[in-house]
C-alpha cells in the first residue's frame, strides 16, 4: 500500500485500528484531539467523547474488563483527571488491551501548564511508548497493545505537539480482527480492595522486572552509532531535532520512556568520549541516568533550557555550533494578540462583568480571552471546574472587598467538572453568582460536542442536557437564561443576580459563531455622528479600530459578521446598517 501523509495523531488512530481496537474514547485537548476524531471515521469501531478524561479512562477500563482492546486519549492535563483511574489500573492490569494516547505541550502553547507525562509513567509504573514521527506512531500504537496484552498493563503513548501535528509519510496496513476475550469473574484482579491490591502491588514488581528486561531487549530503543565522540539520549521529538542539528553525534533513542533499560544505557555510555541528555523541560531522562551511576555531561557551551520547546537551534547553540541556517528568520512578525472571535457570544457577558467591577474566577475554554485587554475581566484561570468552587472559596475568603463574586463557566467545562464544583457550593450553602456559557459546543479545542448540546462523536442518538432542570436539581432556586447577544437581557439579568448575594445561576445560550459562519451584512460607523468616546473599542471585537487622527471608530467589513454587537453599545446610535449610511459619513 502507498504511503500516505498522516499526523502523528492520525497515525496512532491508524495503528490502534490496525490492532484490532474495538473503543475509542477520550476527551478534547490540544494537541491530543484529533486521534480520536480520525479513530472516530476508521470502520467497524465505535469511539465517543467522554465529559471528561477520568470518566473516558473508566469507560476504556470497562470495554478491557469486557475483553475488547480500547484507546483513549487526552492531553496532559487529562491526565491529571484521569490520575486516579489511571493509578489503580497499574494495579487491576488488563483483559482487553488498553492504550492511552497522552498528549504533551511543552512550551505551553495551548494549555495552562507545562507537563511531562513520563513522570507520570514513572510514578504510576505504566509502560510508555514516545514515537519520533507518523511511522513510528502507528507502528508504537500497535506494539502498545501487544505490551498491554502481554504484561497485563495499560501502556501509554506519549506524543508533543511536534508530533501529534506534524505530518510525516505513514504505510497503512489492513486491520488484524482480534476477538473479544471471554468473560471470566476474576475479583482478586479487578475488585481493588486491599487484599487483592495488596497482592497485585506485588505483582507490579515482578512485572516491573519482565518490563525492564523487555526495553533491554527491544528495538525501540536503540543505538545508532556514528561519532563516538558524542552520545546523546534522546526520544520523541528531541530525537528528530538531535538529528538535524547534531548530525554527526551517536544517539541513544529511547522509544520506551518507562521502564528505561539500565544495561543499554551503560553499554552506551561505555561506547562513547561524553554522553549527553536532550529533553525538553524538566529533567527526566537526565536523573535516571545519573541514577544508574552513568556520567552526563553538560552541553559544552550552555546548558539547554529548563522549560518550553527545543528546537534545533537551541541544541545547536548549546553545544557551540551554528543553528541551521533555516530556522533563523530575520523577519519580524506582527503581533496578534489572542482575542474573542467577531460576533462571540462570549463578549458582551466579559463587558458587563467589567462594568460592575466583578471579581470574576474564570474557567478553560474560549472565555479564558475575557482576560486580555481591553476586556480584562478575569481574576483566575486555573483548570477545568475551578471558576465555581473558587468562587465559593473567595467567598469563605471573605467576598470580593465590595466587588460582587461571579463565576464564569463554559458549557463543555460545566459538564466536565463544574457540576460537582457548583454541587459543593449548594451542600455548603455557598452564595455569588454563576454564569455558564452555553454557546452550543466546546469551541476552543475545536468545535466538539458535549453531553449539554447532545451532539455525539460519530453521529449517533443522544440526548441534550437540561441545563436548567439540572441546575434546579442540584439545589440552586434561582435560574434564568438569557440570550447573551442581546445588551439589555445581559445587563439587566447581571444586575438582578449580584444585587441579591444569594446563589444564582445564569446561563448565556447563544451558538458559537464559528458553528454555521453565518454571517449578516458589516455595519458602518457614520463619522458625523461618532463622538469618539470608545466605549465601542472596549468590547475588544477584533473588526472593530480607533483611528489614529480623530479616535472615532471604523470597522473592517472583511471582519465584521453584522453581529450588532458594537451598535448595542453605543449610546449615540452611530453604528449604523450601511443601507442607512450616507456616503460621506460612513466609515467602515
Ligand atoms: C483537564 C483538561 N482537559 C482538556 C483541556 C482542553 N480544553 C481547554 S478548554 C476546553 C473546553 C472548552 O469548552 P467550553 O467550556 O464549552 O468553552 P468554549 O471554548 O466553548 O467557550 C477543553 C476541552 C484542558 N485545558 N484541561
Amino acid at each position: 500500500m502507498a504511503d500516505v501523509l498522516l499526523q502523528g495523531n492520525e497515525a496512532v488512530a491508524q495503528g490502534a485500528w490496525e490492532a484490532g481496537c474495538a473503543v475509542g474514547v477520550g476527551y478534547p485537548g490540544t494537541p491530543s484531539t484529533e486521534t480520536l476524531e480520525a479513530f472516530a471515521k476508521l470502520p467497524d469501531v465505535y469511539a465517543e467523547w467522554a465529559p471528561n478524561e477520568k470518566v473516558a479512562l473508566e469507560v476504556a477500563a470497562g470495554v478491557s474488563l469486557g475483553g475488547k482492546r480500547s484507546l483513549v486519549t487526552m492531553k496532559h492535563v487529562g491526565l491529571n483527571v484521569a490520575a486516579d483511574p489511571l493509578f489503580s489500573l497499574a494495579n487491576t492490569g488488563v483483559t482487553g488491551g488498553l492504550v492511552l494516547l497522552v498528549a504533551d505541550d511543552p512550551g505551553i502553547f495551548s494549555s495552562q501548564n507545562e507537563q511531562d507525562s513520563r513522570n507520570y509513567a514513572a510514578a504510576a509504573r505504566i509502560p510508555m511508548l514516545e514515537p519520533s514521527d507518523s511511522a513510528e506512531a502507528r507502528t508504537m500504537a500497535m506494539t502498545a497493545f501487544d505490551i498491554s496484552d502481554r504484561f497485563d498493563i495499560p501502556v501509554m503513548i506519549r506524543s508533543s505537539v511536534r508530533i501529534s501535528h506534524t505530518r510525516t509519510p505513514v504505510a497503512c496496513g489492513s486491520r488484524v480482527e482480534v476477538g473479544r476475550k471471554p468473560y471470566v469473574k476474576d475479583a482478586g484482579k479487578w475488585v481493588m480492595m486491599p487484599a487483592n491490591a495488596q497482592r497485585r502491588r506485588v505483582d507490579a514488581d515482578t512485572r516491573e522486572d519482565a518490563l525492564v528486561a523487555f526495553a533491554e531487549k527491544t528495538d525501540l530503543n536503540r543505538i545508532e552509532m556514528r561519532d563516538p565522540s558524542m552520545g546523546i539520549i534522546c526520544s520523541g521529538a528531541d530525537y528528530q531535532h538531535v538529528r538535524e542539528a547534531l548530525p554527526r553525534a551517536s544517539v541513544l533513542k529511547l522509544g520506551v520512556s518507562w521502564p528505561l533499560p539500565p544495561e543499554k544505557v551503560r553499554a552506551f555510555s561505555g561506547m562513547v568520549d561524553a554522553l549527553y541528555v536532550v529533553e525538553e523541560a524538566y529533567p527526566y531522562f537526565d536523573l535516571r541516568v545519573r541514577a544508574m551511576g552513568v556520567d552526563v555531561s553538560l552541553p559544552p557551551t550552555r546548558p539547554l533550557p529548563r522549560n518550553g520547546e527545543l528546537t534545533p537551534g537551541i541544541i545547536a547553540a548549546s553545544f557551540g555550533i551554528e543553528a541551521p541556517a533555516h530556522r533563523t528568520s530575520t523577519q519580524s512578525i506582527p503581533a496578534r494578540p489572542p482575542a474573542l472571535c467577531a460576533g462571540c457570544p462570549h463578549r458582551l457577558v466579559f463587558a458587563e462583568l467589567r462594568r460592575v467591577h466583578a471579581l470574576v474566577t474564570g474557567d478553560i475554554g474560549c472565555y479564558t480571552l475575557g482576560a486580555v485587554p481591553p476586556l480584562s475581566a478575569l481574576d483566575s484561570t486555573v483548570d477545568m471546574g475551578a471558576s465555581i468552587s473558587m468562587a465559593h472559596g473567595v467567598e469563605l475568603a471573605g467576598g470580593g472587598d465590595g466587588h460582587p463574586v461571579v463565576a464564569v463557566i463554559g458549557d463543555s467545562t460545566f459538564a466536565h467538572s463544574g457540576i460537582t464544583s457548583l454541587l459543593g457550593t449548594v451542600y455548603n450553602q455557598g452564595e455569588g453568582t454563576v454564569i455558564i456559557l452555553d454557546n452550543r459546543t466546546t469551541a476552543m479545542t475545536g468545535q466538539q460536542g458535549n453531553p449539554v448540546n447532545g451532539i455525539t462523536l460519530q453521529h449517533r442518538p443522544s440526548r441534550e442536557l437540561d441545563l436548567v432542570r439540572l441546575v434546579r436539581a442540584l439545589g440552586v432556586e434561582d435560574v434564568s437564561t438569557i440570550d447573551p447577544q442581546n445588551l439589555k437581557a445581559v445587563r439587566e439579568g447581571l444586575k438582578a443576580a449580584v444585587a441579591d448575594p444569594r446563589l444564582s445561576v445564569i446561563i448565556c445560550r447563544s451558538p458559537c459563531r464559528l458553528l454555521d459562519r453565518h454571517r449578516e451584512p458589516a455595519l458602518a460607523v457614520d463619522q458625523e455622528v461618532c463622538t469618539a468616546c470608545g466605549v465601542c473599542v472596549s468590547i475588544g471585537c477584533p473588526a472593530l479600530g480607533k483611528s489614529s487622527d480623530t479616535g472615532k471608530a471604523h470597522i473592517n467589513a472583511l471582519q465584521c459578521i453584522g453581529c450588532h454587537q458594537c451598535a448595542q453599545e453605543c449610546a449615540f446610535g452611530a453604528i449604523i446598517e450601511p443601507s442607512t449610511a450616507t456616503e460621506e459619513g460612513v466609515s467602515r
